[in-house]
């Protein structure tokens, strides 16, 4: 076949759409939706072969939500607030995607959507005022805007170890579990990282594996989950309280139902300390970090006193002392990486069959054909799984060759940390909306409470330019440079970001990845909607539209 033949066969296959969306999870299906009110014709794309995002890929057992169920599912459609019934007070995975999928039946999303579809360049074409977006079996669309929907936590990410591919059993990272079901009855399992996935995993498969061998190298303070059943008369009365539910949600720093206690643990009693944590330990779900004295995850000393609170409770439960220590984590303060949360986690260790390797001690040397080599000894395995993590918030986008204005690259205008306007776009990429960005609130957040905040901004903003006439929208790089400031000083008095974790864009696994970089948003879901609702009322000041 000529050149010029195949070139203009590709020119043919072109579609073309306003939009283009990349992700079908929680934010690009909502997304969808929102670009049908407004007559728009969009499509999306989805690595997956379904819809569902996080909900698709993490099918590890033991995977469910740490907030309220209630509190998670969407909130812009009364009929759906009706029809759907959760069953538990933090719902698993299945029943999750179960949802994700009835929500896509219901509004017919997956007309416009196509799947196995893994985006591999986004272009902007200056002359054209479009995108040029192509994916990895050669599919390429064209459209006005593109929205990116990639999820902060889409890229999982294996360890840096000698010989991964030399194992000769089944492994897998977490984030891409099989489908089928795994049978774990007698097996010899190892699992890496201690993580939120790992803790949810961990009782799981200890439950029926024959041994199960847990390669810690950094402890987390994790907190328990108290799950249990929602029945139909309690569902009942959620649907009557829905608006209510979600006006807590979106009042609150990061979109949960747990309000934060006004007082200050440095100001009240040692009694009155203990009774609040006592209190919220017991609760169900992120009260204990979320609805904690006002000063535990900004000063270091009210910190501390939670830190040991914290610490005796893992003690209570770990039969040995000397594990029990290897289990509290030195390195960090209580809540200042992701508190995971757990059911039946540290009694886990003091079960014969299963065990703690404490890197710290053995560091892993390799990975081999028949198991793993720490400094001490190799163990045989029949399955090694790795629950190490993702290459946080910009990952999803460091995996697209995605070029703005004169073909710059944004891993480029990345290199030394993540530049946006409100974390939903970037000087030199017009027209490309970034859901869930690096330093936008939704990266720590309930993210369904954050995402529809996100959709929506976005969704107006995009009215206001069809309205008016207007083609094309591009942050200033004034704009963008003041929102950084705002981003650090505003996050600067929070403990988190004083701490290495994916919070902080810290993964030793990633080349480049060993500095500190602020990811995310922390001041709070109230103040981001304040400010993005400023730059609405102010007609989109900080954007050039024409
Ligand atoms: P996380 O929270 O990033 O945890 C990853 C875990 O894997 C963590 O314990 C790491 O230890 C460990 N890890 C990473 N690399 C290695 C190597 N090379 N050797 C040993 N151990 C390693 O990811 P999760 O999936 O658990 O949770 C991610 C988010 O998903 C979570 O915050 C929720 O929002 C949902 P480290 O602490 O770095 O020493």
């Amino acid at each position: 076949m000529g050149s010029a033949q195949s070139a203009a066969e590709a020119a043919n296959s072109v579609h073309s759409y306003d939009a283009v969306v990349i992700g079908a999870g929680v934010s690009g299906m909502y997304q969808l939706h929102r670009l049908r009110e407004l007559g728009m014709s969009a499509l999306v794309l989805e690595a997956g072969s379904g819809v569902g995002g996080t909900w698709y890929w993490n099918r590890y057992p033991g995977a469910r939500f740490d907030s309220e169920s209630y509190t998670y599912g969407y909130s812009w459609s009364e009929e759906l607030l009706a029809e759907w019934d959760w069953t538990e007070r933090f719902s698993s995975q299945p029943e999750n995607l179960k949802y994700l999928e009835f929500v896509a039946d219901k509004f017919e999303l997956r007309r416009d959507m196509r799947f196995d579809s893994r985006v591999t360049t986004a272009h902007y074409d200056r002359a054209a005022n479009c995108w040029e977006v192509e994916t990895d079996d050669g599919f390429r669309t064209r459209s006005t805007f593109l929205i990116t929907a990639l999820g902060p936590l889409s890229i999982p990410v294996l360890p840096k170890i000698d010989g991964i591919e030399d194992f000769a059993g089944p492994s897998f990272h977490t984030s891409n579990w099989p489908k089928e079901e795994i049978d774990f009855t007698g097996k010899r399992v190892a699992v890496i990282g201690t993580g939120a996935t790992a803790v949810q995993l961990i009782p799981e498969v200890a439950k029926t594996a024959g041994r199960l061998s847990i390669f810690q190298r950094n402890p987390n303070w994790c907190a328990p989950l108290h799950n249990g059943p929602i029945d139909q008369a309690e569902m009942d009365d959620i649907k009557t309280r829905y608006q209510e539910i979600f006006e807590t949600c979106n009042d609150t720093f990061a979109g949960f139902a747990h309000v934060p206690d006004r007082r200050k643990a440095l100001e009240v009693s040692a009694e009155e300390r203990e009774e609040l944590w006592e209190r919220l330990w017991g609760e169900p779900g992120f009260g204990i970090w979320m609805a904690n004295f006002r000063d535990v995850l900004v000063n270091e000393e009210a910190n501390a006193l939670m830190t040991e609170f914290a610490a005796t409770k893992i003690r209570d439960r770990i039969d040995d002392p000397v594990l029990a220590e290897k289990l509290i984590p030195t390195n960090h303060g209580f809540g200042t990486r992701r508190v995971p949360m757990e059911t039946n986690y540290y009694e886990v260790y003091n079960q014969p069959h299963v065990e703690l390797v404490d890197l710290n001690e053995t560091p892993i040397e390799a990975v081999t054909e028949n198991g793993i080599r720490t400094s001490d000894q190799e163990r045989e395995f029949d399955y090694i799984i790795y629950a190490t993590g993702f290459d946080a918030v910009t990952g999803g986008f460091d995996r697209i060759d995605v070029r703005g204005i004169d073909g710059v690259r944004l891993r480029d205008v990345w290199a030394a940390g993540p530049r946006t306007y409100l974390g939903l776009q970037i000087a030199g990429f017009p027209n490309m909306f970034t859901l869930v960005g690096p330093n936008n609130a939704a990266t720590f957040c309930n993210m369904p409470r954050c995402i529809e905040q996100n959709v929506d901004w976005v969704t107006e903003f995009l009215r206001y330019l069809q309205e008016h006439g207007l083609t094309r929208a591009e942050a200033t790089e004034e704009a963008m440079d003041a929102w950084g400031e705002h981003v650090v000083t505003s996050g600067d008095r929070m403990l988190f970001t004083k701490v290495n974790s994916w919070f902080t864009g810290v993964n030793t696994n990633i080349e480049g990845h060993d500095e500190r970089r602020f990811l995310l948003y922390a001041a709070g879901l109230p103040v981001y909607r304040e400010k993005a609702d400023e730059v609405t009322a102010n007609r989109y000041e900080g954007f050039v539209l024409s």
